[in-house]
């Protein structure tokens, strides 16, 4: 028993030292980690086969230079990366992210979540992730398309439908993955619709893609709520971010009869009691490319608080969806403190550790980004079934494959939870599941 538990934290602890300053895939590593000694008591053979050990170690790292010229023709230089964390299970696949604090350590907690998500989704994909230190506020379309070209030019080669499958993640949409496949379709020649998802659909992408994390992790929460004797109609809800997931998962939220009282970008939060209006989020956000705090400016019944924290807003659902470690001990306390009952995490590693604790011992549902936010990528596996038999299927249909998905990884995250003698923790339940199914296949395949 101790011998397991001492292997597992020479582990982390070799992590740790080998990835100095990585302190983001440190903790998405420690958090994993330390939910797996029950595996390796009831599994021994992945402790021979030194399975764990593996699975922290990426296949393959890529970092590479991003020249690019803004209109007045200045040059900027900035960082591109490609991590292929595993591919027991499938090609490389996870999104891209460009934002300024993106480095080493970040995609890397990135990819290593990946796997383990992809895995839960049961999709024939294994985990990735990318981007840039590129910071697209300010700059013009333009300026993003040769962004993009530039680096696609040296990302291509590494890329491929059967070999690594990109899509997009923060300050990554249609618009980059259109420009990013239209580079990638120049320099090979080829119409190869699998090499990228999250393609627009007039050209190639999957209805309900755009919506599937927001969808996928409203439906999750409402798994966790039924599970509870609850439902989502009529909960007061606070959503943060106000980007692709976030609008999505309002969307949903109303739809299903919820009232969503906050939003937020990383300026500072907005607060309409009377119910967030998606139209103008949407507008502000994905139009004019904006700030939330001109919501307050049309509709003078909301408050814009710059630099406020969205936690302290009284809600029953907490939807964190912005970026990782957003929500920390005392915001999880004011949170529960104020009444929630269950946090879905639509966003990758939002919850610090301290914060997680809290929401277990206190007992509200806690959905890991894990799982609650797999429905994106695995309805990037959709677009990729779509691609493969040039098929389009409608959105009824493919909303209907993504709930489905949805369902069954709460089912199961549910049953492997209460196998390991954790009922009711997805954290368990998650990291367990995804662990087990990239374990079988690393196996069989042998020391590769
Ligand atoms: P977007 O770029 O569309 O939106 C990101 C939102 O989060 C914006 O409102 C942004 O504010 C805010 N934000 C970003 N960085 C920070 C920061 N450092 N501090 C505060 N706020 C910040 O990205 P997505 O909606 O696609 O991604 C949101 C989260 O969801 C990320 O954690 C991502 O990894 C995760 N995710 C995304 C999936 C997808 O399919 N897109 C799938 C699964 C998870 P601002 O406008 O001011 O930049
Ligand atoms: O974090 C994620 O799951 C994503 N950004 C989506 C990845 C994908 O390949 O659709």
């Amino acid at each position: 028993m101790a011998e397991i538990d001492a292997r597992i934290e020479n582990i982390i602890q070799d992590v740790i030292r080998r990835n100095p300053g990585e302190s983001e895939f440190h903790q998405a590593v420690t958090e994993v980690a330390e939910t797996l000694a029950p595996v390796l008591r009831k599994y021994p053979h992945y402790a021979e086969h030194k399975i764990i050990e593996r699975i922290c170690e990426p296949e393959r790292q890529i970092i590479f230079r991003v020249p690019w010229q803004d209109d007045s023709g200045e040059v900027h230089i900035n960082r591109g990366f490609r991590v292929g964390f595993n591919s027991a299970l499938g090609p490389y696949k996870g999104g891209l992210r460009f934002h300024r604090s993106v480095n080493l350590g970040i995609v890397k907690f990135l990819g290593f979540e990946q796997v383990f998500k992809n895995a839960i989704t049961g999709m024939p994909i294994g985990g990735a992730k990318g981007g840039a230190d590129f910071d697209p506020r300010g700059r013009s379309d333009d300026e993003v398309m040769r962004f993009c070209q530039s680096f696609m030019t040296e990302l291509y080669r590494h890329l491929g439908e059967f070999t690594d499958v990109p899509a997009g993640d923060i300050g990554v949409g249609a618009r980059e993955i259109g420009y990013l496949f239209g580079q990638y379709k120049r320099i090979t020649n080829r119409y190869e619709s699998g090499v990228l998802t999250g393609k627009n659909p007039s050209w190639g992408g999957s209805l309900v893609r755009k919506e599937a994390t927001g969808y996928g992790v409203v439906y999750f929460v409402e798994e966790m709520l039924k599970a509870r004797g609850e439902t989502i109609e009529g909960k007061t809800c606070v959503v943060s971010g106000s980007g692709n997931v976030a609008i999505y998962a309002i969307e949903k939220l109303e739809a299903l009869g919820a009232r969503v009282v906050a939003c937020s970008d990383s300026d500072g939060v907005v607060h309409d009691p009377r119910g967030i209006r998606l139209d103008t989020v949407q507008r502000i956000k994905e139009v004019e490319r904006g700030r939330i705090s001109a919501y307050a400016d049309e509709h003078p019944q909301a408050a814009y608080q710059p630099a406020g924290n969205i936690w302290s807003i009284p809600c029953e659902v907490a939807l964190p969806c912005a970026t990782q470690n957003e929500l920390d001990e005392a915001s999880a306390r004011a949170l529960i403190a104020n009444g929630c009952i269950a946090v879905g995490e639509g966003a990758n590693m939002p919850t610090t550790p301290g914060g997680v604790r809290a929401l277990l011992e206190a007992g509200v549902a806690y959905g890991p980004g894990k799982a609650a936010n797999a429905g994106g990528v695995a309805t990037s596996a959709l677009e990729m079934q779509q691609n493969a038999s040039r098929d389009a299927w409608t959105f009824e249909y493919t909303e209907q494959r993504l709930h489905e998905i949805m369902k069954d990884i709460h089912r199961h995250c549910h049953e492997t939870a209460e196998e390991f003698a954790s009922p009711g923790n997805h954290v368990v339940g998650s990291n367990i599941l995804g662990f087990l199914r990239v374990a079988e296949a690393m196996v069989a395949f042998g020391v590769i």
